[in-house]
């Protein structure tokens, strides 16, 4: 992409409203506009690393097993009137009438619909185990949306739900998504921790919210240090195995959020120096809820002796749209955003030092092709901006490297790379620093 051409409004200076440093970045580097309170449009630059971030969550629910499917933001209140959540789910939920006053709703999650589908669609226990999910927008009418995306009212989710036979199937179907999990952080740069977890409106007595420790997180949290860097799942995990021993070794540790928080607990369990007490920023949450919703809704199927068994359900969110956010508050520094290679917006940022100097915009132009050739996202700085302003927008937005090309470089043979995370500058022959490139960033694509 040419920047000359691109839509990439940054600001110089840090926006008022915004408090914590994610959405004061997410403004300034033009990645994201407020529309109304705790509504965002996503700009070119945002809407990538949402995809990229939306698609790490794609290809690890498909390693586990999980179907994609995709369900209507908008949903029929009588789904909610007999699962008995129309009325709990209070105000937070933002109800529609259609022309016919019929009675909709925009959906802050799926259990109930997903439910209908999968009883109307499957007859016999041999279906089983099954998970689906989708990557979808949520609207919840938060009393209080702040941090930017991070509590917004309308919320892209990667939301799944497992079905199962048996009460003990279903917890290997939660296994599956507890090990999965870890893996998705971890793609992105993030150590997350799965802490015992309250279930609110969701339901059930089994649930861990993933958390990333943070300043600026909303929960209090409370953990072994061991737990920051726990063992993440190889990627070739075999989830059709017994992957009990993993979740026993990361819940054999104690991690709580502030509702589940046992003091005596912690401190009987924890040695004072291993106690880790500290914000952290829910980046997802997963609950196995059995029968809850298969009752009410009659989502069962014939098990092997002919009689019907309602299914044994759970929960998986993830907050995809949180995450842009919560990677921004682990990843950043004075100059601005430091993406990790894996949901960086684009690579490489490609500066020409004198746009319009022949031999500078033809090596510019020769060293894109070969990136884009070779399948390398770059964003190439062909503008007329002086150089201070072109570091400085390379930096605020974060790209892993910048490839700083001028007249005296090409006149000598030689181009810079900065690695945008350690500040690191080197010199490397414009011959071959494409191949270096290259190789650089493919080797980080997958991080674990
Ligand atoms: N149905 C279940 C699991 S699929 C569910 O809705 N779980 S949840 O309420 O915990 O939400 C899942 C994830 O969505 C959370 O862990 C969080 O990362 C994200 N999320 C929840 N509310 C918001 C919000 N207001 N803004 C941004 N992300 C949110």
């Amino acid at each position: 992409m040419h920047l000359s051409r691109y839509f990439l409004p940054v600001l110089r200076d840090t926006p008022k409203e915004a408090e914590i440093i994610s959405h004061q970045l997410m403004l300034r580097a033009g990645m994201v506009r407020q529309s109304s309170a705790g509504i965002y449009s996503w700009l070119p630059l945002g809407l990538r690393v949402l995809d990229k971030i939306a698609n790490i969550v794609r290809d690890e629910q498909n390693r586990a097993g999980a179907i994609e499917v995709l369900m209507p933001t908008i949903q029929s209140a009588d789904l909610w009137k007999q699962s008995g959540r129309y009325e709990d789910y209070g105000k937070e939920m933002l109800r529609i009438e259609d022309r016919h006053e019929r009675e909709m709703l925009y959906g802050p999650t799926n259990e109930e619909l997903i439910t209908t589908i999968f009883r109307d669609g499957v007859r016999s226990y041999r279906d089983l185990p099954r998970n689906l999910y989708h990557i979808q927008w949520k609207f919840r009418d938060e009393i209080r949306p702040r941090f930017g995306v991070m509590r917004g009212r309308e919320f892209l989710m990667k939301d799944a739900y497992s079905f199962d036979l048996s009460e003990e199937e279903g917890r290997r179907s939660y296994h599956r998504m507890f090990a999965s999990y870890l893996r998705i952080f971890a793609r992105m740069g993030l150590q997350s921790i799965p802490m015992a977890a309250d279930t609110g409106p969701i339901g059930g007595d089994l649930s861990h919210e993933f958390i990333i420790l943070a300043e600026t997180g909303e929960s209090q949290v409370f953990c072994h240090q061991d737990l920051i860097d726990g063992a993440i799942p190889p990627i070739d995990l075999d989830y059709d195995g017994d992957l009990t021993p993993i979740v026993d070794k990361w819940t054999s540790l104690y991690a709580a959020t502030d509702e589940m928080h046992d003091a005596a607990k912690f401190d009987a369990e924890v040695p004072s120096d291993k106690q880790v007490s500290a914000r952290g920023i829910e980046i997802g949450h997963i609950f196995f809820f059995g029968t809850k919703y298969s009752e009410p809704l009659n989502c069962k199927v014939q098990g092997p002796d002919g009689t019907p068994v309602a299914l044994h359900m759970g929960s998986y969110g993830v907050g995809v749209s949180r995450l842009v956010g919560g990677i921004i508050e682990a990843c950043h520094d004075d100059g601005g955003i430091v993406w990790p290679v894996p949901v960086a917006p684009f690579e490489v940022g490609l500066i020409n030092l004198k746009s319009g100097d022949a031999g500078t915009d033809g090596a510019c132009a020769s060293l894109y092709e070969r990136l884009i050739n070779a399948g390398i996202d770059v964003l190439y700085d062909d503008t007329g901006e002086r150089a201070g302003a072109k570091f400085a927008t390379m930096d605020l937005i974060g790209l892993p490297y910048q490839l700083v090309v001028g007249p005296m470089g090409v006149a000598n043979g030689m181009a810079e790379v900065k690695d945008r995370k350690t500040g690191d500058k080197q010199e490397v022959p414009i011959d071959t620093v494409a191949d270096t490139l290259i190789d650089r960033v493919k080797s980080q694509r997958i991080l674990c």
